[in-house]
C-alpha cells in the first residue's frame, strides 16, 4: 500500500512534511496483513538483525538481538514538552518544545536516508470502541512495524475508520542511524547514542516525537507514549483516567464474576497477577490486559475499561510454568523475542524458564555461552530486560470479552508495589478520597542497582505512573479526587485496595504469591459484596486473621505478621511522604490528601 492510496489530507500533508524532513529511500503503508508482517520479518531474518527459530519448537518465532546501549526505555531521556514546566511537574524531565523541535529536527534531518519509511496507522483499544484512539507511526524500523502488528491493531481498517478528516496522533520515530550510499545494518541493530535519545511527548498538541532509540517503549509509540503519556492528559481534558494497570476477570465457584484492575511499578509481576491460576478450587482467573487501562465512567456511574493493547510486551527471565504457565503458552508461537538467548536446535531459553541451559548458548550480546552454576558472577545469558512480544489471543487464559467495546465494569482497583516490610498482605481504602491517597504513597524497593537510586531503598511510584504521567503528578492525583466527587462512598465507583505480596522475614518471602494471590482476591471480591471478614484498623479496613485462607506453609503466626498494623513502621512512613514525598508537589497537591495524611497519622497516634 502506498501514500498515494490514502484518503486522509492531513495524514498525508504529515506524511510529505515528514518524507521532506527525513529523506527516506521509499514510503510504506502498513496494511495490517499477514503477507506484509512475513515479507518485513523475512527482510529482518535475510538481513541477519533477526534469527528464525526453530520452526517445530517455536512456529512462526525469530528472535532479535539489540544493541548493548539500547534494551530498555530510558528515563532520563524521557521528556515532557508542555509549554510551560509547570505542567510537567517535578516528576518529569521538561525542555521547552520549541527548542526540542528545533533540537529534534536537527537530529531528524536525512535521518532515514538508506531506509524506508513505514507509515502505521494503529488503533489503541477494539476497533470502533467509543473508548479507542487512533494513531498514526512513522518509523524507519521494520522491527517497529512487527511489533506494533503485535500490540496494536494496525491497517486497512483503522484508515477506514479514520475516514478522510478523523482524529489521529501523530508520533514520529527514527532510530537515528542514516545509512549512506549503499551502506548496510550488516546485522547490527542501528540506534543513535545515548545523548541523541530523545523520547519526547508534546502534551498541548498531542504529539509524539521519538528519536534513536529501536527498543520497546521508547520505539513502539502506542505503548508507553501514547497509550499512558499522551492518553493520561486527554483522559483528563475528557473525563475518563488512562492508567498503568492489568485488567482480569475473577470468577467464583457460583459462577459469579467481577472485574479487577491493578497498578503495580514495573518488575513487580503485573503480567502473572493478570494471568495466575488460582490455588483455590473452584475460582477461575481470565486476562483483559496486563499493563494498561482506560477507563470511563458509564451512564450508570461505573467505571468501564477496555485495554488499549492487543498484545503482550512481557519480561522473559523469571517466567516459567510454574510462574506463568499462561505467558509462556501466549509467546509459543507467533512471537517476536528480543534479548533472550539462543539454543543450539534454535529455540530460547533465558533465567528462570525452569529448567537448566541445554548446552552451549549464545547470549543476548551474541556471545558462546556455557552455564557454570559455581560462578556466581556469570553474566545472565538472556539480558535481564528481555521481552516477548506475543498476541494477546494466544493466551489460554484471555476472556472471551477482552476485545468488548463497551469495555468491562470495574469492581475493584489494587495498588501494589515491592514493600519487604511496614505495608500489610491487603488492606482496603474507607473511601475515594482515601483510595487515592493510597495511590499517590505507592513504593516500591529498588531491587536492581540500575537506576540512580541505591538498592533496598524505597523509590515512590505514584499510581505506578511515575515514567508516564504526561503533565503534573500534583493535578493528575486533583483529576482522580475529581473522578470521585460525586461517589465518594463508591456506590457505583470501585472499592480500592492495598496489596503487597512482598513482605519479608528473616530474608525470605512470607507470602508464597503467584497462584496463592487468588486467596487475597476471594478476599476483596467479598468486600465488593459486602460479605468479607473485616476489621476497622487506623491504616484502613482489613482483614480478621482467618478471613483469609492460608496457603500450606503460611503459619497463623505469618498470618498476624502479614495482618498487623505496624504502627512504628508507618508512623515512618508517614514522615517520609511528609518531608520527602509530598513536599515536591507544591501547590498542586490536592488539599484531600494533605488532610488524609494528617488523619493518618492521628489515626496511628491514638
Ligand atoms: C513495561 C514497564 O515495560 O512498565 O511495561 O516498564
Ligand atoms: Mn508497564
Amino acid at each position: 500500500m502506498t501514500v498515494n492510496d490514502l484518503k486522509h489530507k492531513k495524514l498525508v500533508a504529515w506524511i510529505e512534511e515528514i518524507k521532506a524532513l527525513c529523506e527516506p529511500d521509499d514510503v510504506v503503508v502498513a496494511d495490517g496483513s499477514k503477507e506484509q508482517y512475513d515479507a518485513l520479518i523475512n527482510e529482518c531474518v535475510d538481513s541477519g538483525l533477526a534469527i528464525r527459530l526453530n520452526q517445530e519448537k517455536k512456529p512462526g518465532c525469530v528472535l532479535f538481538h539489540s544493541d548493548p546501549s539500547d534494551v530498555a526505555r530510558v528515563e532520563k531521556r524521557t521528556f515532557i514538552a508542555s509549554e510551560k514546566e509547570e505542567d510537567a511537574g517535578p516528576t518529569n524531565n521538561w525542555i521547552d518544545p520549541v527548542e526540542l523541535k528545533s533540537t529534534l529536527k536537527g537530529l531528524y534531518k536525512g535521518c532515514m536516508h538508506g531506509r524506508t519509511m513505514y507509515v502505521i496507522p494503529f488503533s489503541m483499544g477494539p476497533l470502533g470502541s467509543p473508548i479507542s484512539k487512533i494513531g498514526v507511526e512513522i518509523t524507519d524500523s521494520a522491527y517497529v512495524v512487527c511489533n506494533m502488528m503485535i500490540m496494536t491493531r494496525v491497517g486497512v481498517k483503522v484508515l477506514d475508520l479514520l475516514g478522510e478528516d478523523g482524529y489521529y496522533v501523530p508520533c514520529l520515530h527514527s532510530v537515528g542511524k542514516p545509512l549512506e550510499n549503499g551502506e548496510t545494518d550488516g546485522g547490527k541493530w542501528p540506534c543513535a547514542p545515548m545523548e541523541h535519545k530523545y523520547i519526547s511527548q508534546f502534551p498541548e498538541t498531542r504529539e509524539i516525537w521519538s528519536y534513536g532509540s529501536g527498543y520497546g517503549g521508547n520505539a513502539l509509540l502506542g505503548k508507553k507514549c501514547m497509550a499512558l503519556r499522551i492518553a493520561s492528559v486527554l483522559a483528563r481534558d475528557e473525563g475518563w483516567l488512562a492508567e498503568h494497570m492489568l485488567i482480569l476477570k475473577i470468577t467464583n465457584p457460583e459462577g459469579k464474576s467481577k472485574y479487577v484492575t491493578g497498578a503495580f511499578p514495573s518488575a513487580c509481576g503485573k503480567t502473572n497477577l493478570a494471568m495466575l491460576i488460582p490455588t483455590i478450587p473452584g475460582w477461575k482467573v481470565e486476562t483483559i490486559g496486563d499493563d494498561i487501562a482506560w477507563m470511563k465512567p458509564g451512564k450508570d456511574g461505573r467505571l468501564y475499561a477496555i485495554n488499549p493493547e492487543a498484545g503482550f510486551f512481557g519480561v522473559a527471565p523469571g517466567t516459567s510454568k510454574s510462574s506463568n504457565y499462561n505467558a509462556l503458552a501466549a509467546a509459543s508461537k507467533n512471537t517476536i523475542f528480543t534479548n533472550v538467548a539462543l539454543t543450539e536446535d534454535k529455540d530460547v531459553w533465558w533465567e528462570g524458564i525452569g529448567y537448566d541451559a541445554p548446552g552451549k548458548l549464545i547470549d543476548w550480546n551474541g556471545n558462546e555461552w556455557i552455564q557454570d552454576k559455581n560462578n556466581k558472577e556469570q553474566k545472565p545469558a538472556a539480558h535481564p530486560n528481555s521481552r516477548f512480544t506475543a498476541p494477546a489471543n494466544q493466551c489460554p487464559c484471555i476472556a472471551p470479552e477482552w476485545e468488548d467495546p463497551q469495555g468491562v465494569p470495574i469492581s475493584a482497583i489494587l495498588f501494589g508495589g515491592r514493600r519487604p516490610s511496614t505495608i500489610p498482605l491487603v488492606h482496603m481504602a474507607r473511601n475515594w478520597n482515601h483510595g487515592v491517597f493510597l495511590g499517590s504513597i505507592v513504593g516500591s524497593e529498588v531491587t536492581a542497582a540500575t537506576l540512580d537510586v541505591k538498592a533496598g531503598t524505597i523509590r515512590r511510584d505514584p499510581f505506578a505512573m511515575l515514567p508516564f504521567c504526561g503533565y503534573n503528578m500534583g493535578d493528575y492525583f486533583q483529576h482522580w479526587i475529581d473522578m470521585g466527587k460525586d461517589d465518594q462512598e463508591q456506590k457505583n465507583l470501585p472499592k480500592i485496595f492495598y496489596v503487597n505480596w512482598f513482605r519479608k522475614k528473616d530474608g525470605k518471602f512470607v507470602w508464597p504469591g503467584y497462584g496463592d494471590n487468588s486467596r487475597v482476591l476471594k478476599w476483596i471480591f467479598e468486600c465488593c459484596d459486602g460479605v468479607a471478614k473485616t476489621v476497622d484498623t487506623p491504616i484502613g479496613i482489613m482483614p480478621t486473621i482467618d478471613a483469609i485462607d492460608r496457603p500450606e506453609g503460611v503459619t497463623e503466626e505469618d498470618m498476624k505478621e502479614l495482618l498487623t498494623v505496624d504502627k512504628a513502621g508507618w508512623l515512618k512512613e508517614v514522615e517520609d511522604i511528609r518531608t520527602n514525598h509530598y513536599p515536591k508537589f507544591g501547590k498542586h497537591l490536592p488539599k484531600e490528601l494533605a488532610a488524609m495524611l494528617d488523619t493518618l497519622e492521628e489515626a496511628l497516634r491514638k
